[in-house]
């Protein structure tokens, strides 16, 4: 096997004979098959009309590979087996041999694996909007389109051209799923969230499907089952239509990371929805659950009757355990017990002129977004520093899973708003990157003039896709963290850092002062 697609990678080079995540050599080699299938249904579909089932097989073929969703090498054939019936219905393809996806020249190797990986996070996006009902043309497009490229060759230029269109479609994708979650259940506001969690039983539901959150709130309403938020469903508690729900009750354990130690011993059922599942210990294997394209050997999976599911066995599961008899306290991983979150573009956008009056008055120096995946090594205590380090006068966005590092900081406020604001979870980068657009309006300047600094940190494969839509759109000078990833080669280090100016961390301290000056 050889996978280098996240952060923890084996050696930061690549994982040749387990994945550290869990996977197996097995699996991994199934995915590439995944992958290459992938290629020729692409190859197959040239010039003739797709259909929304071939569509739906492309997107659960690329999400079903992003790290922590899918152990399970049943499934991963099953899909292939799907695949190879519709690559006959088109009429045949030229095959592609899995080994080409990660041979070859270094430069290729890393511009190929940097657009797979990339089409691989944008699946994932693209599949939350698609059960929620909206697709666009251009986004289903363009899965065909880099999927062909992938098992093409092409110059150096021709893959940057390549992967800027891909991250100017990426943010497309992210708009399409921003008005999926919006128009089905309202505007996020901020939201005060509990991190206890209250007697009798409850189930705690993790990942970013909103839409299977829902369907869990309506299934347990009324049934005596408690619902909890984990990792990336944490900003669910800001949106109207999903905290409606009395049951909807608050935020258990922190990032994802944790689970083998926080989910052992707690007498509740586990929904995953997306990534990031890790392999569950024996303790409590028998009830975590799956649904979706997360699949694992072994653990129930919720199957889908066309977007409608029936959690059932959760439920069961859930009141079969029946929860603590008494409330249990949890804080986070700073002792903090109180979590905010609901800060995405309409809330921030509708407290622009306080923000601009701040910005003009010197009240506010310095944005800074400090964004992206959690992940378990040690090095990422350094956005946990950087965020205690920055100065009373800048204000901290924040998004995805890495904010479990600082979210239970009170940092204080700036006029009247918080110094800490969750925008919510890694696709609400949109978010982010809509509020820096307005910012540059008001102050009629670019957004690399503005005093805004994106601090990153990345593990899997979401991040990718949404770097490339920061770098198609232009920003400039990114702190890009912990580690750099194994796939980006030499050469292509150096034209990102001389095009984009993207700079690996260093040590907070040292940042901040070059930041700030
Ligand atoms: Fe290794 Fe990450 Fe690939 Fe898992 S997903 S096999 S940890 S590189
Ligand atoms: Fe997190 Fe796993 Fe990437 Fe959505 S959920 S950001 S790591």
């Amino acid at each position: 096997m050889f996978c280098f697609q996240c952060e923890q990678t084996a050696g930061g080079k690549g994982c040749t004979k387990a994945g550290v995540c869990g996977k197996s050599a097995d699996v991994a080699l199934q995915q590439d098959e995944l992958t290459a299938a992938l290629v020729e249904l692409a190859r197959a579909a040239q010039g003739k009309k797709s259909s929304p089932r071939v569509d739906e097989l492309v997107l659960q073929g690329l999400f079903a590979t992003v790290t922590n969703v899918n152990f399970d090498g049943a499934r991963i054939n099953e899909w292939i087996q799907k695949i190879r019936t519709e690559i006959i219905a088109f009429g045949g393809a030229a095959p592609f041999d899995a080994a080409a996806l990660w041979q070859g020249d270094p430069d290729t190797v890393s511009l190929r694996s940097t657009l797979l990986l990339g089409l691989r996070g944008m699946a994932a996006y693209a599949w939350h909007a698609y059960t929620l009902g909206k697709t666009d043309d251009e986004v289903t497009a363009w899965f065909y389109k880099g999927l062909n490229a992938v098992g093409a060759d092409h110059s150096a230029g021709e893959w940057l051209e390549l992967l800027l269109e891909f991250g100017r479609v990426n943010l497309k994708c992210m708009a399409l799923l921003d008005e999926a979650n919006t128009s089905a259940y309202g505007h996020p506001t901020p939201a005060e969230v509990p991190t206890n969690v209250a007697p009798g039983p409850f189930i705690v539901i993790s990942g970013h499907d909103l839409y299977d959150l829902k369907q869990l709130l309506e299934q347990t309403e009324g049934r005596g089952v408690n619902i909890y938020t984990h990792g990336e469903m944490l900003p669910a508690h800001a949106y109207p239509e999903l905290r409606k729900y009395a049951h909807l009750k608050g935020n258990f354990g922190t990032a994802w990371q944790n689970q083998q130690k926080e989910f052992d011993g707690v007498p509740a059922a586990f929904l995953f929805t997306t990534n990031c599942l890790m392999p569950p210990k024996a303790s409590y294997a028998d009830r975590v659950f799956t649904t979706a394209v997360v699949g694992y050997p072994e653990l129930q999976h919720i199957p889908d009757e066309d977007g409608r599911k029936d959690f059932s066995p959760v439920i069961e599961k859930a009141l079969e355990l029946g929860g603590w008899t008494e409330t249990r306290h949890f804080t986070g991983i700073n002792g903090g017990s109180r979590l905010l979150t609901g800060f995405a573009r309409q809330t921030v956008l509708g407290a622009a002129g306080q923000v601009i009056d701040a910005v003009k008055a010197g009240a506010i120096k310095h944005f800074f977004l400090v964004g992206g995946c959690d992940g378990a090594r040690p090095g990422r205590n350094y956005y946990t520093e950087f965020v205690q380090k920055a100065p009373q006068d800048t204000i901290i966005l924040t998004l995805a899973c890495g904010k479990y590092r600082f979210n239970d900081l009170d940092l204080g406020t700036i006029g009247g708003l918080p110094r800490l604001m969750d925008m919510g979870q890694c696709n609400d980068a949109y978010s982010a990157i809509q509020v820096a657009l307005a910012l540059a309006d008001a102050f009629q300047c670019g957004v690399n003039d503005l005093p805004l600094t994106l601090v990153l940190s990345w593990y899997e494969q979401k991040a990718v896709c949404i770097l490339l839509t920061l770098l198609a759109l232009g920003v400039k000078n990114i702190y890009l963290g912990p580690t750099l990833p194994a796939f980006i080669s030499s050469n292509v280090l150096n034209i990102l850092v001389e095009q984009f100016g993207i700079k690996p961390i260093s040590t907070p301290e040292a940042d901040l002062q070059a930041i700030l000056g």
